[in-house]
């Protein structure tokens, strides 16, 4: 097991548009290690989702965990959003983001069909939280980050306290 580097806003790499994972790889050591390393990293930040594009893989996948006790993991290979029903105001935060919160409207209600960690398709209709974590995770493997849908002042703003805070880090 291995804590991954995670890349911050605003780097370019986070712009990637990831490719399809081929279903017969899913199965393979090295994708199933890919795997418990996200895990490991999300679990360690600790956040409730991560997508490959954050770890500098540009991959269509990603792994989720929205349970309080940090025992219900679930992965979602090259997902598709089959439906969507109402809106939602959810304020979110990104590992890629760290320390900047904001409010973003995203579909109440999604119908979702992925490759499951054992290289089955599956769909699953979900709502809330696992919603908004859902369609968070889509948008980094499109290169998009949810301060995408702030003003550009307000995201210049974002990029600014992240420099500083960098700046302090090292000082
Ligand atoms: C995406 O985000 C998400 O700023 C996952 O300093 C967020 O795990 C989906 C985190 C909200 C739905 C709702 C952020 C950790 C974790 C930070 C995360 C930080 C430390 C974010
Ligand atoms: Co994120």
């Amino acid at each position: 097991m291995a804590l991954l580097p995670i890349l911050e806003f605003p780097d370019p790499r986070l712009r990637t548009k990831a490719v399809p994972v081929d279903p017969a790889r899913v199965t393979e050591p090295a994708f199933q290690t890919l795997l418990d390393d996200m895990f490991e990293t999300m679990y360690e930040a600790p956040g409730i989702g991560l997508a490959a594009s954050q770890v500098d893989v540009h991959q269509r996948f990603m792994v989720i965990d929205i349970s309080e006790e940090k025992n219900d993991p679930r992965v979602f290979i090259n997902p598709e959003i089959l439906d969507r029903a109402g809106d939602q105001v959810y304020q979110e935060g990104c590992l890629s983001v760290p320390g900047i919160y904001a409010d973003v409207t995203r579909s109440n209600e999604i119908t979702v069909r992925f490759v499951d960690r054992q290289g089955q398709a599956q769909e699953l209709r979900a709502d809330g939280l696992l919603a908004v974590c859902i369609q968070h995770e889509m948008d980094h493997l499109d290169g998009k980050l949810f301060v995408d849908y702030l003003s550009p002042l307000k995201r210049e703003m974002v990029r600014k306290k992240l420099a500083k805070q960098r700046r302090q880090a090292a000082a």
